[in-house]
């Protein structure tokens, strides 16, 4: 938390809890060896990590096993020492072990060989609390904010998925995944996995129609530490995760998700710009992020892609 990312102000650093962590990474199958940290010798402080845990993903028609790499992390104190490569190699090196060849991941910092640029954004969910702890700009009118920001009831019954849905929302999520390309792929035991809701961890919420569900909407939480502030120590994002949309349109389908955003308590909800997201931005009233977030692709030849051809949302 005190050494992975931060806005540029220095104001607010990730809290992962260890229950979002354990969710995003134990997934089935998941190989331990690929959770690598470093620690002294001396005092078994943690000073390094990088995590990797395997999926299938589809690049263009082709789906491979890969691996995601995610939180690359290095004590402040280390920095600029050369370690990252180490804790790259070592990762690539376990991976060819488990017959892995490639890699997908995702950095704000540019790299060689850019897969696609996308951006964030946010929707203010509790205006006066983002804008006393500065995550809104005091340059903004908050009762204007708070107008524009308001909430309505949803206009879809949506609720939360339960065991009987998975076998549906599976079929239905990947005929959808299938249109980009670049995707994640998900079996029924990893599905229900990621999408089975856990308590300020993970959300998923389903339209019935008839006896069928035709849309599935999910986001998960991450808690954010504030820091120097009287009055809050703390806020909540939500970003949106997996989605699929057959009757409902997408911005009645995501305002309605707002609205149970909200009642978990989410101050904040962000999304990037893949999947056909673009389209709902301004309907539902999200605002551009700080600068823009790089997917790689690790031993795969590819050509770059569009922020609307990216299936994978990141974590
Ligand atoms: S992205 C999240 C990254 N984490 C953070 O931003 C947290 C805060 N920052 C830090 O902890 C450090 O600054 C880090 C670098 C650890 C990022 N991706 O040790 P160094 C290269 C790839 O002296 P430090 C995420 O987790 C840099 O270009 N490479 O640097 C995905 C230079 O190489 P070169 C990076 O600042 C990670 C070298 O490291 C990144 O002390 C995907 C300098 O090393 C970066 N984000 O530490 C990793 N940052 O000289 C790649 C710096 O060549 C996975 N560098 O330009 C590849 C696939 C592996 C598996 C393959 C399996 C088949």
């Amino acid at each position: 938390m005190e050494n992975y990312l931060e806005d540029c102000d220095n104001i607010f650093q990730f809290a992962y809890s260890k229950e979002s962590i354990k969710w995003f990474f134990q997934c089935p199958d998941y190989f331990p060896e690929l959770f690598i940290s470093v620690r002294l010798s001396s005092s078994k402080k943690l000073v390094a990590t990088i995590f990797g845990l395997p999926c299938d993903i589809k690049v263009h028609d082709t789906i491979t096993k890969q691996v995601e790499i995610n939180f690359l992390c290095i004590l402040k104190k280390l920095r600029s020492k050369r370690l990252a490569p180490v804790l790259i190699k070592e990762i690539t090196r376990r991976a060819y072990l488990r017959n892995i060849y490639s890699a997908t991941y995702t950095a704000s910092l540019e790299l060689p060989n850019v897969l696609s640029t996308v951006k964030y954004y946010h929707r203010f969910i509790n205006v006066q609390k983002l804008y006393d702890i500065n995550f809104i700009s005091k340059h903004n009118n908050i009762q204007t904010l708070e107008k524009i920001c308001f909430i309505d009831k949803p206009t879809l019954k949506l609720r939360l998925i339960n065991e009987s849905d998975i076998d549906t929302c599976l079929i239905k999520l990947n005929n959808k995944l299938k249109n980009y390309k670049l995707a994640h792929i998900f079996d029924k035991k990893t599905f229900k996995h990621y999408f089975m809701s856990r308590d300020n961890v993970v959300y998923t919420y389903v339209v019935e129609n008839n006896n069928e569900i035709t849309d599935m909407i999910s986001f998960f939480v991450v808690d954010n530490r504030v820091l120097n502030n009287k009055n809050y120590t703390n806020y909540k994002t939500g970003y949106l995760f997996y989605y699929f949309n057959e009757s409902s349109n997408l911005t009645d389908l995501v305002n309605s998700c707002l609205y149970y955003a909200k009642y978990k308590n989410v101050d904040v909800f962000n999304t990037l710009n893949i999947f056909d997201t673009s389209s709902i931005l301004k309907d539902c009233k999200f605002v551009n992020g700080d600068g823009s977030l790089n997917y790689y692709l690790f031993n795969y030849k590819c050509n770059q892609l569009q922020n609307n051809e990216i299936g994978i949302p990141v974590f």
